[in-house]
């Protein structure tokens, strides 16, 4: 078997359909799920950041961070239009929070950098879920630790359920035809432990990891009833972006963007998920093929790659399928239409706001401190500065460019239509609802503000390379 941990090192030059995707399926072990925590009867759900050990590699083990167990926390499972009481308890060593990314509740319970839970505190907010059902997470979210702590594993990932998959006719069942897929990258050394010792390419681009890390596990592959398949997949890497495909070409039908249903299935054979990002995808395997999701090399690279960044990595395998033909069969075709939305405002006559995110070149950026090498409109994070003062109802047209490469764009609090990209109509897994999206050179987003944060508990809006946003690349806004 060759090792995965090669298929990123660019020693395997091979073109991505000649991987030994069958060979890899049959001699690995089968991927497993992150617990489910199904909190949509009790009403409330209880997460605890532990410290503990995982053997992610064969060299040895890991110190690593989770919730309720050592690496990343359970699969929290909430009920649309009802309110969940949450409780998290901190027994780390330093301070955590916890921010519901692409929950649309009001700043005091969103869980960003000024709702940080010391060690040994307790962190009790209400979540009213007033939004549509769909694919959320959670990670850390202290200013300046951001990368670190959800490198070591303090991320998980939320379902916002409202009861009604089977009369979508989408698979449901979790963990056998709904999978729950979290893609990180990371690095290990010799014996086996996290690496993240960045180097300045790494303070410049984001981390970018060798080795491919599902749910946190190397190595897996996915047995999978002969039918039809459903992947959540969520973005939880620092920085990598992943060109994600099927290893024979076959398509893949978008059912979700990251705020909730399509109204229809968008037929796709490429799909981009940005760090942030989550988007559901429906697969055919009913002809029982062995197939993989595979990605292309990461995409961003420094002015063109004139850096000398990037750009030496090959096609990987992300995460091969076993077809299981004595598993049963829930679903075995595409549905047509599946009942949510789009967004179809009309961004003509709106106020307009200017978000440009910029990074200092090579030597400038390493003369800088490490807190304020990128900023926004020029200005670096500062916690005690409210950057925008917003209205709650109001509507407005954000302008996002993104200096020297793209950049991840995500807004706390909302859920934005992509009006335009690069000044062109977005593409068309840009045209759900979205709370992140990937910013190459410019964008514009129609975005409402009905949530409430105030100055002390204001919305971010920042890159979701936590790199960037740790080094300042952050802003903050009130709405009320
Ligand atoms: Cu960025």
């Amino acid at each position: 078997m060759i090792s995965r941990r090669n298929f990123l090192s660019g020693l395997s030059t091979l073109p991505v359909t000649m991987y030994p995707v069958l060979a890899a399926a049959q001699t690995s072990s089968a991927l497993t799920m992150p617990p489910l925590l199904d909190a949509t009867k009790t009403g409330r759900f209880q997460l605890t950041a532990q410290r503990g050990t995982t053997a992610f590699v064969d060299a040895g083990t890991s110190e690593t961070w989770g919730f309720n167990q050592s690496y990343l926390g359970p699969t929290l499972r909430i009920a649309a239009g009802k309110t969940t009481a949450a409780e998290v308890q901190n027994t780390l060593n330093e301070p955590i929070s916890v921010h519901w990314h692409g929950l649309m509740v009001p700043g005091d319970a969103d869980g960003g950098p000024h709702q940080t839970i010391a060690q040994g505190e307790t962190w009790t907010p209400d979540l009213a879920i007033t939004q549509p059902a769909s694919t959320a997470w959670y990670h850390s979210h202290v200013h300046g630790s951001t990368a670190r702590q959800v490198q070591n594993g303090l991320a998980g990932v939320l379902q916002i359920d409202d009861g009604r998959d089977e009369e979508r006719g989408l698979p449901n069942t979790y963990g056998v035809d709904d999978l729950t897929l979290v893609l990180q990258d990371r690095r290990f050394d010799r014996r086996g432990r996290i690496d993240y010792d960045l180097s300045m390419p790494d303070q410049m681009m984001g981390f970018l990891g060798d080795t491919m890390v599902i749910n946190g596990q190397v190595g897996r592959t996915a047995v999978v009833p002969r039918g039809i398949v459903r992947l959540r997949l969520v973005n939880g890497s620092n920085a990598r972006i992943y060109p994600l495909s099927l290893s024979d070409g076959r398509e893949m039908h978008l059912i979700a963007t990251d705020n909730g249903y399509l109204d229809r299935p968008i037929v796709l054979t490429n799909l981009t998920i940005a760090p942030g990002e989550r988007y559901e995808v429906l697969i055919d395997l009913t002809d029982g093929s062995d197939i993989a999701l595979v990605s292309a090399p990461n995409p961003n690279q420094m002015m063109g790659g004139m850096m000398g960044i990037g750009g030496t990595e090959t096609s990987f395998v992300v995460l091969p399928f076993s077809v299981d033909s004595t598993l049963p069969t829930a679903k075995d075709r595409m549905p047509n239409d599946i009942g949510g939305s789009r967004p179809q405002g009309d961004g003509s006559g709106i106020p307009e706001r200017s978000v440009t995110l910029d990074m200092q070149m090579g030597m400038g950026m390493m003369m800088r401190r490490a807190s304020n090498r990128f900023s926004i409109n020029g200005d670096a994070f500062d916690m005690d500065t409210i950057n925008f003062e917003i209205p709650r109802g109001t509507v407005e047209r954000w302008k996002i460019t993104a200096d020297m490469m793209m950049h991840p764009f995500h807004v706390h609090g909302v859920s934005f239509q992509v009006l335009s990209q690069g000044g062109r109509s977005p593409t068309a897994q840009n045209t759900g609802w979205k709370d992140t999206v990937l910013v190459d050179g410019n964008a514009e987003l129609l975005v409402r503000f009905d949530q409430d944060a105030s100055n002390e508990t204001p919305f971010m809006y920042h890159c979701h390379i936590l790199e960037h946003e740790d080094g300042g690349m952050m802003g903050q806004f009130t709405v009320g």
